[in-house]
């Protein structure tokens, strides 16, 4: 048993969701937020069986697409004062980010 993370845009999470009805996945959806963009995103929890594993990540990479998005980020890019900005940088989101991580027991009650 494995636990997938993957973090999409919320543009592409209603397909996701579509998908994973469709092959009979179980999710459990997050409204989260990035960390840089400081926009919603949406996180799934999937826990799945090892041997539907690779399944699931064709799912979400067909699922989901990149985006160029411009924005204007109150945060710094590096570590000096200087490397703040403050003027619309363009930055590539997505498709997906995944996390995949073992899982020690699961209980279904
Ligand atoms: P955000 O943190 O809002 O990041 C959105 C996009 O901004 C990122 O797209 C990346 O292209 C860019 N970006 C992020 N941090 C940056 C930085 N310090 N300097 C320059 N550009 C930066 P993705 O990489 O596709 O990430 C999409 C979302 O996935 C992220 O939204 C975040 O919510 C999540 N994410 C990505 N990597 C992660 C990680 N290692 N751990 C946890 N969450 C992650």
């Amino acid at each position: 048993m494995r636990l997938v993370i993957a973090i999409v845009q919320d543009k592409d999470a209603a397909k996701m969701t579509e998908q994973l009805i469709k092959n009979e996945i179980r999710a459990t959806k997050l409204a989260t937020t990035g960390g840089f963009l400081r926009a919603g995103n949406t996180t799934f929890l999937i826990g799945i069986e090892d041997e539907r594993v690779d399944q699931l990540l064709q799912i979400i990479a067909d699922s989901c697409r990149s985006r160029e998005q411009f924005v204007t980020p109150n945060a710094p890019l590096g570590n000096q004062v200087e490397s703040y900005v403050s003027y619309p940088v363009s930055v590539q989101v997505g498709g997906a980010t995944v996390f995949v991580v073992p899982v020690d027991r699961y209980e279904h009650f």
